[in-house]
This record gives C-alpha cells, sequence and structure tokens, in this order.
C-alpha cells in the first residue's frame, strides 16, 4: 500500500532519478567522496558510518558503538542511541532512513538539535558508503520494533520495512565494500584500533569496542579465537597526552587540562612536560585530525608563548638571559612539550593542501584567551612545576644558540656553498635528481658490496659505520655535531630548520635523490638501524617522507635452488612455498638446496644487483606517514628507554629470518 502510493506521486520518480544520478556520482569518482580507492579509502568508510554514531553520542544520546569486523570482511556499526528516524520524509515522500542512506549529504538535512560537529575527513555521508558497497542492510530498533531495509550498490532493494520487535535501541548498519571499486577490501584491524582509540580519547564517556571475528587474520597475528578490544576513556584528553607521553621520562607528573566553551566553540586542552626536546602538538577539529594545524594551532602557540613569557619576564628570568645576549624565541617554548587540543567547529573552513587546516579566524582568540588563562592558572597555583617550566625554556634558548653556530659550520661546508660531498659518498654521475636515487647502507662491507653491484650513472651509495645516534633521545645542536648525521645532509644537499615545522628554513628543492633508500641486513640489528635512520627523517625531514622520497630496501632472506630452477625469497612465507612445490614439503628432500643470506655483505655483487638495487626486480617499500600521531607514539616508543616495547615492535612488524631468535 505505501509502495503504491509512493510509486504514484510524481515527485518521489523525480527524486528518486536525482538519487540514482547521485549515487552514479560517486561510483564514477569515488575518489572525489572518499579520498582514494586504496586501503585507506576503504578503511575511511568505517569511519563515515562510526561518524554518524558518534554524532548521536555528543547530542547526548549514545553511550557504546560497536564495530565488528565479520568473516566476510564486512563491516557492522552498531550503536545505542535513538536510531534514525524511519517515518516519512515529508518532501521527499519515503522514509527519513531511505534518505538517510540514499541521498548524498542527506545527514546534515536532519536539526538534531545541535550542529553536526563529526563528519569525517571528508564529511560524505553514510550514502557514499552504501553506494560503494555491494550490499549494505540498515536496521533502526525504535519504540520495541525493528526496521530494515537494504540496498546493491546504494540502491534500495525494498521500501523500509518491520522484521520484528527488540529491547533494544539504536542503529546497525553492515556493508559489504565494493570489490569492484577499490583495489583491496581486506580490513586491517590495527589502522580500525588506532581511529577507535584516538576516537574515545576525543570523546570522554564513549565506550568503543571493536572485535574482528576473522579467525585467520587473528591467528596470523598471534591471536587464538576472536580479537576484541574495549575503548574508553573517562579522563578524555588527559588520558590521551599520557597516552602519547607514555615512553617518554615527564618533567613532572601532572598534566595541564582545559576544558570549557568560548564564544560557543567547546575547546578542550591537555599538556605534559617531557625532559625531550622536541615539540609533539596534535590538534583536532571536530575529531578531525588537522596535521597542518590552522587558527586553533596558531591561538594556542599565541597564548603559550605571552603567558609563560610573562612568567619569566615577571621572575626576572628574562632580564639575566638579556644580559648573556639570548632572546627568547617561541620555540623555546614548547621543546618537550606534547599537546593535544580539540575544538568542535560549527561551521568548519578546511584549508591546505590536504584539507585538513583549520581557517576559521575567530577560533584563534577564543583558544588563545581560554588557554591563556588556564596556563596562567596553573604556573600560580604550582610554583614548583612553573619553575621547572621555565628552567627548561631557558635551557633551550641555550641550546638554540649552541645550535645555531653548529649548524651554520655544517652548512657552511654543504655541497650549495662549494663545500663539497662526503668522502665516503659514491657519487653518480647523472645529475639530474629526477633519476638519482642514494642507498644509504650500514657497514663497511655492505657499502663495498653495494659499491660494485650498482649502477653508477643513477645509483649513489653512502656508507654510513655503527648505529646511528638515537635522534629521540639528544638535543638538536647535537645532531649536527653528528658525522653520519652531517654526511647524511650534506650528501642530501638539503639544508632543514632546527625544528621540523620550521619549514621556512628548509629547502627540499634542492635535494640532489629523488629516492632516499635505507638498505640494511635482513636481521633484528639491520630492523634496528633501519628504524633509527627512518627517526632521523621522521624528525628532521618530515617533508621529505612527505612528498615520498624515503624507501627501505629489502633484501632477500633466502635463494631457494632445486636443479635449473632457483628463487630468492622474501619471507619465510615464499621459501615454504618453494619448498611444498619442489620438496614436497620437506626442506632436505631430493636436490633442493637453500642458501640463506644473513647479511647484505654475503651476497655477490650481481644477487645484490638482482634482488636489491634492480628497479625491474627489486622491493622497495615507500615509508608513508599516515597518522601522523600514531606515528610519533609509535617512534617515541621504539627509541625510548624501554627495551621491551621496541623488542616486541620489530620482531612483530619485520621479516627477516628466524635465526637468531
Ligand atoms: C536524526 C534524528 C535523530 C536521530 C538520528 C538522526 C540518528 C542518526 C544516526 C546514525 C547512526 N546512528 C544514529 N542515531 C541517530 C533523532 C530522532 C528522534 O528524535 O528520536
Amino acid at each position: 500500500m505505501e509502495e503504491e502510493i509512493m510509486q504514484s506521486s510524481g515527485d518521489y520518480s523525480a527524486s528518486n532519478i536525482q538519487v540514482l544520478e547521485g549515487l552514479e556520482a560517486v561510483r564514477k569518482r569515488p575518489a572525489m567522496y572518499i579520498g582514494d580507492i586504496s586501503e585507506k579509502g576503504l578503511h575511511h568508510l568505517v569511519y563515515e558510518v562510526v561518524d554518524n554514531s558518534i554524532d548521536e553520542a555528543l547530542a547526548g544520546f549514545c553511550t557504546h558503538i560497536e564495530v565488528t569486523i565479520n568473516e566476510d570482511n564486512s563491516i557492522t556499526v552498531q550503536d545505542n542511541g535513538r536510531g534514525i528516524p524511519v517515518d516519512m520524509h515529508e518532501k521527499e515522500h519515503r522514509s527519513a532512513l531511505e534518505v538517510v542512506m540514499t541521498v548524498l549529504h542527506a545527514g546534515g538535512k536532519f536539526d538534531k538539535g545541535s550542529y553536526k560537529v563529526s563528519g569525517g575527513l571528508h564529511g560524505v555521508g553514510v550514502s557514499c558508503v552504501n553506494a560503494l558497497s555491494t550490499h549494505m542492510t540498515s536496521q533502526v530498533f525504535r519504540d520495541g520494533k525493528i526496521y530494515q531495509q537494504e540496498y546493491r550498490r546504494g540502491v534500495p532493494e525494498y521500501s523500509v520495512k518491520e522484521v520484528g520487535t527488540t529491547d533494544l535501541r539504536g542503529t546497525r548498519q553492515q556493508f559489504w565494500p565494493d570489490n569492484t571499486i577499490f583495489i583491496t577490501t581486506t580490513y586491517k584491524y590495527d589502522i580500525l584500533a588506532n581511529r577507535m582509540r584516538e576516537l574515545a580519547f576525543l570523546n570522554a564517556g564513549l565506550t568503543i569496542t571493536l572485535t574482528d571475528l576473522r579467525l585467520k587474520a587473528n591467528a596470523d597475528a598471534g591471536i587464538d579465537g576472536i580479537r576484541k578490544d574495549v575503548f574508553h576513556s573517562d579522563g578524555g584528553l588527559r588520558d590521551f597526552v599520557r597516552y602519547l607521553d607514555s615512553a617518554r621520562t615527564h618533567l613532572f607528573d601532572d598534566v595541564i587540562y582545559l576544558n570549557t566553551d568560548r564564544n560557543g566553540t567547546p575547546i578542550e586542552v591537555a599538556i605534559m612536560y617531557n625532559t625531550a626536546y622536541k615539540e609533539n602538538l596534535h590538534s583536532y577539529v571536530n575529531n578531525i585530525n588537522t596535521i597542518e594545524g590552522g587558527t586553533h594551532v596558531a591561538g594556542f602557540r599565541t597564548a603559550l608563548t605571552r603567558t609563560l613569557k610573562k612568567y619569566a619576564d615577571d621572575n626576572k628570568i628574562t632580564e639575566k638571559l638579556e644580559k648573556q645576549h639570548i632572546e627568547l624565541s617561541g620555540d623555546d617554548f614548547r621543546e618537550g612539550l606534547t599537546a593535544v587540543i580539540s575544538v568542535k567547529v560549527g561551521e568548519p573552513q578546511f584549508e591546505g593542501q590536504t584539507k585538513t587546516k583549520l581557517g576559521n579566524n575567530e577560533v584563534s582568540g577564543s583558544v588563545n584567551a581560554a588557554v591563556g588563562e588556564a596556563l596562567a592558572n596553573y604556573l600560580e597555583e604550582h610554583p614548583k612545576e612553573a619553575k621547572l617550566i621555565v628552567d627548561k625554556v631557558v635551557l633551550a634558548a641555550t641550546a638554540r644558540i649552541a645550535a645555531r653556530k653548529a649548524r651554520e659550520n655544517v652548512q657552511r661546508k654543504s655541497p650549495m656553498s662549494g663545500g663539497g660531498l662526503p668522502g665516503k659518498l659514491a657519487d653518480c654521475s647523472s645529475r639530474d635528481p629526477e633519476r638519482c636515487e642514494v642507498f644509504i647502507v650500514e657497514g663497511d662491507s655492505a657499502g663495498g658490496s653495494a659499491k660494485q653491484g650498482r649502477d653508477s650513472k643513477f645509483q649513489a651509495i653512502l656508507p654510513i659505520r655503527g648505529k646511528i645516534f638515537n635522534v629521540e633521545r639528544v638535543m638538536w645542536h647535537k645532531a649536527f655535531e653528528h658525522e653520519e648525521v652531517n654526511n647524511i645532509i650534506q650528501a642530501l644537499g638539503v639544508r632543514f630548520g632546527l625544528n621540523p615545522e620550521d619549514t621556512k628554513e628548509a629547502n627540499y628543492d634542492k635535494l640532489r635523490y629523488n629516492k632516499v633508500i635505507i638498505m640494511a641486513d635482513a636481521d633484528v640489528d639491520g630492523a634496528h638501524i633501519a628504524t633509527l635512520i627512518m627517526t632521523l627523517f621522521f624528525r628532521f625531514m618530515p617533508e621529505l617522507i612527505r612528498d615520498g622520497h624515503l624507501y627501505v630496501a629489502n633484501p632477500p632472506l633466502y635463494k631457494c635452488t632445486k636443479g635449473k630452477v632457483s628463487e630468492y625469497c622474501y619471507d619465510e612465507i615464499a621459501k615454504q612455498r618453494f619448498i611444498d612445490m619442489y620438496g614436497d614439503g620437506n626442506e632436505n628432500a631430493t636436490g633442493i638446496h637453500i642458501q640463506r643470506f644473513k647479511g647484505l655483505g654475503e651476497m655477490n655483487k650481481e644477487q645484490l644487483w638482482e634482488t636489491t638495487m634492480n628497479p625491474e626486480t627489486r622491493l622497495l617499500t615507500q615509508i608513508t606517514i599516515d597518522d601522523a600521531t600514531e606515528a610519533d607514539y609509535t617512534f617515541s616508543m621504539l627509541m625510548g628507554e624501554e627495551v621491551g616495547p621496541r623488542r616486541e615492535f620489530i620482531e612483530k612488524n619485520a621479516t627477516y629470518a628466524n635465526i637468531d631468535a
């Protein structure tokens, strides 16, 4: 009956055509709506659906969101909110649920009495997820009833119908990502877990559970049976900042915290000081990580500098420094600071290259005022901690002057100023950076093999000796005094700012090689060295990574031979496959020979070229920073003082032969 009325409505068919056109547009250009069709876009689908439930939580009606990765790689998201309305939408002549699920950007059309503040990075709504899924099922639990509608590639299969009764309240969405759209449709638990953890910190009090029902994937991750995490934080950003800084040594144990509302903008900030030398600032607008910063970050920095400077002035500290010709600069106030800033903005203007920079001018003043007031109060009430902070600022200023001198020394010797290239560099003959690549190789013997194996037209080799120092644990200027670091800087031809955010001083356009390739042995030590070098780039030259210049080479672990057939194997699985195929599963069978490469130095130059250096046949891993917050945490953990977590991480993530273990 309902169906008949709807079919006869002229309005209905008109809007129906619009809906089909909308879905078609999404399927034709999915990247425009969800960023890309790679693993990133695939996971983004989950965030879009979860964001709707988060909105319901922010409106005060939902306390629990359950995310499940099902055995068949479909995803279920269930919340205990009010349930998407299922009554007739007046203008559209169909159920509100159907409108939400099929009309682009329909989510915003409902006025829930509070502005919509979450909305994923692209904020495209659940209808895009629907359009990009082969199948989707929506269920609403309201007023004791279960309502349901299913879709194929976004098109409803039937009108919303009642399918049963329930004591539950809420919304349940299940979708099967379209494998004709996405490059991969296999979800990664860790990627989802990181985002759910972050969302739980950003929305204090909310419980988010993540469950993985894929037994095989769990077994591969070393987990027996179902995998599950419950993310919940009562402390919100207080807990978040402690989590981020958990691998660092605190300057004092307090978290400086504020949670307020200024001119209608909810502002939450948590600050911790550690004994290291870098600033770690993580900012969010409407739960979106604003990696490019923006007005909220500017307001925070201004307040921090102004308030601490005033404190230093009042305590005659500035005066003393001036006598030594040291003037405090903004950076000095931020060394060893870890902070998370989260604001909620009604109509955010996102700018910048990746649309993750907040542009709303009014936010700057609100954050500035709120942080200034809270910090001033804190300093007044905590003289002991205030002194620790200011002492650290003074130390930073003193070190900065020393660093400038050291850096000037290095840069005077750099290629641009005619100081020449490091003696250890075996450069390539081409001068076209686009074509050129440099291998950073640990150890002189491996460096020697690489020099013999390379194509010297476009491949340069820079051997480095022993373990490069740990940049996480030294002051900035120490880096410039370190010979191996200097060699790397000079070879690359890139000068960079003291502070990674300080890009105005960097000159990445002078980069002499398009590819910078870290090449280390395929063992625990090699993985450790590769991590140290990656940390150096992550901390000092993040743009180099962001622009896709950093790679890690993957040398093979084995050469397996049977008669005339031979194959290089890059992991244990490939070796086992060879043994299964040619030895019936028996490693010691008739005529099977397995050569194990313990290090790069053990390969002859032809082997090294063929397996690891030849662009036609090698396997390079490009290093990317998808999630700067998580990367920061991981690096601080990897380079921190505790050995346990580091070993565990390397063992879990590196592929090398299990020979020394
Ligand atoms: C609009 C109005 C109401 C609830 C919702 C949307 C809602 C949407 C989603 C999406 C996922 N979970 C959700 N939960 C609720 C309020 C309806 C009422 O007044 O009862």
